[in-house]
């Protein structure tokens, strides 16, 4: 029971780098003496020596209306991404800062943004939604009629077709942290009418096969959905963690279509046309479309693939010495459930099962961890997710030649970030 890191026996070092058993984790001997002894004797020291802080000698501050985030924590901020800006400038972008994250849901104020032309400034009493096209009773929704309506609560993930784009087309891997390289992909708790509810009321004739959905804002962003999709799952959201859906995702209303490419969660919804065939609208045609290695091209990618990538240690982390480390990161799939993440600490030639934490949600970014002890030698860490599908995150060689060396859309390779003897973490292409 008072085993440590340090004597950590043969047979629970699971594969090459010094990955550990996931089993380990759930043992308290883990966070004994021999894991983070030094952290724990280092502030038994400073205590002993310790003034009374002066918080104690004064009284706090008084409640107050809307809670914020500590104030030594106000760095932790979307990453604004410039490089992309730079090539359409009505875009605008933010990244989720994964690898200053420990859970899966993400804070809604870290919620990644892509604007095609800005957030609009959308007045909720004026805001409704028409639902019309091949219907029995086309119908006009305002916030207040869509307070009485039945809803749901589901976590879901929300990823841009362009995640990850830096690594998909860059010659050399960018130096830069999650925030960057993978920021466009966040995590939430989503309340909303589930929109079957509001077909069957406005009764979808029998050749309704397809909705465009527009959004209110400047470019009126609209993309067609097939109808069995929408009465699945599809999801019009009022809701964002428990509070009214935020300006930067939609507010008063979005689509939300679990699993699907982002860009066809339509924010600030004002309108679901249902049609017997796609609209082939600008957004599906022109921009997200993904250009084959044959030069063909594919429209209506819908769900995104399976992915994952490690968010501790990630790049533009310095290691804190060798020792133990936990491994954590995420992982998710438009397909449905992750069914397994393996971690390699050796670049690929050995693998480790990581420990999953639960509920694995479908759909839904999902947590894994595993525990190691770093030599201090310079190594290669990834991570390789599977689906319940059994689809596996592919090597970024093999997603490379899939497609024209132009396309960035649907990227879910592997990431492998490079160790150095000096304690930095780097990211690598393998
Ligand atoms: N009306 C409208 N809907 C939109 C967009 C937009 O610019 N306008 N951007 C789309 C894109 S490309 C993505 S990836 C997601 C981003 O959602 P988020 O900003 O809430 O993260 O919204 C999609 N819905
Ligand atoms: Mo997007």
């Amino acid at each position: 029971m008072t085993k440590s890191i340090s004597d950590v026996s043969g047979d629970e070092v699971v594969a090459g780098g010094g990955l550990l058993s996931r089993r380990l984790l759930l043992k308290s001997s883990l966070i004994g003496t021999g894991a983070v002894a030094a952290g724990l004797t280092a502030s038994t020291g400073a205590l002993a020596e310790a003034d009374i802080p002066d918080w104690v000698t004064v009284s706090g501050e008084r409640a107050r209306g809307y809670g914020l985030p500590a104030e030594s924590e106000t760095d932790v901020q979307r990453a604004i991404i410039e490089p992309w800006q730079e090539v359409a400038a009505a875009f605008s972008l933010s990244g989720t800062p994964h690898h200053r994250l420990r859970g899966t849901i993400t804070p809604s104020g870290l919620h990644f943004e892509v604007h095609h032309g800005g957030r609009p400034d959308v007045d909720p009493a004026r805001h409704r939604l028409m639902l019309h096209g091949l219907v029995e009773r086309p119908l006009k929704f305002d916030l207040e009629s869509l307070e009485r309506y039945p809803m749901v609560t589901a976590t879901h993930f929300l990823e841009c077709a362009g995640n990850s784009l830096f690594n998909a087309i860059m010659p050399e891997p960018m130096q830069a942290g999650c925030d960057m390289l993978h920021g466009l992909l966040s995590n939430s708790e989503w309340t909303g009418v589930p929109l079957s509810v509001l077909m069957d009321e406005a009764g979808v004739k029998p050749e309704g096969l397809w909705v465009v959905a527009a959004g209110s804002d400047g470019p009126a962003l609209a993309r067609s959905i097939p109808i069995e999709k929408i009465m699945n799952d599809g999801i019009l959201a009022l809701y964002q963690n428990g509070e009214r859906i935020r300006p930067e995702q939609g507010y008063p209303m979005r689509l939300l279509l679990p699993g699907f490419e982002g860009n066809m969660n339509v924010k600030w919804l004002t309108s679901l046309w249902v049609t017997d065939a796609p609209a082939h609208t600008k957004h599906e045609s022109g921009e997200y479309t993904e250009i084959l290695a044959d030069g063909s091209s594919v429209k209506f990618t819908f769900a995104l693939g399976v992915k994952s990538f490690i968010t501790h240690p990630s790049a533009t982390m310095t290691m804190n010495g060798p020792g133990f480390y936990e491994i954590s990161g995420l992982a998710w799939s438009g397909a449905g459930r992750v069914e397994r993440v393996e971690v390699s600490a050796d670049g690929g030639q050995s693998w480790a099962e990581a420990a999953l934490d639960g509920p694995i949600n479908p759909r839904a970014l999902t947590r894994f961890r595993l525990p190691w002890r770093w030599d201090g030698s310079p190594l290669v860490l990834m991570s390789r997710a599977t689906d319940e599908t059994g689809a596996v995150q592919p090597a970024r060689s093999d997603w490379k030649a899939k497609y024209d060396p132009s396309n960035f859309l649907h990227y879910n390779a592997i990431q492998p970030w490079q160790i150095t003897a000096e304690g930095a973490v780097q990211n690598v292409y393998m």
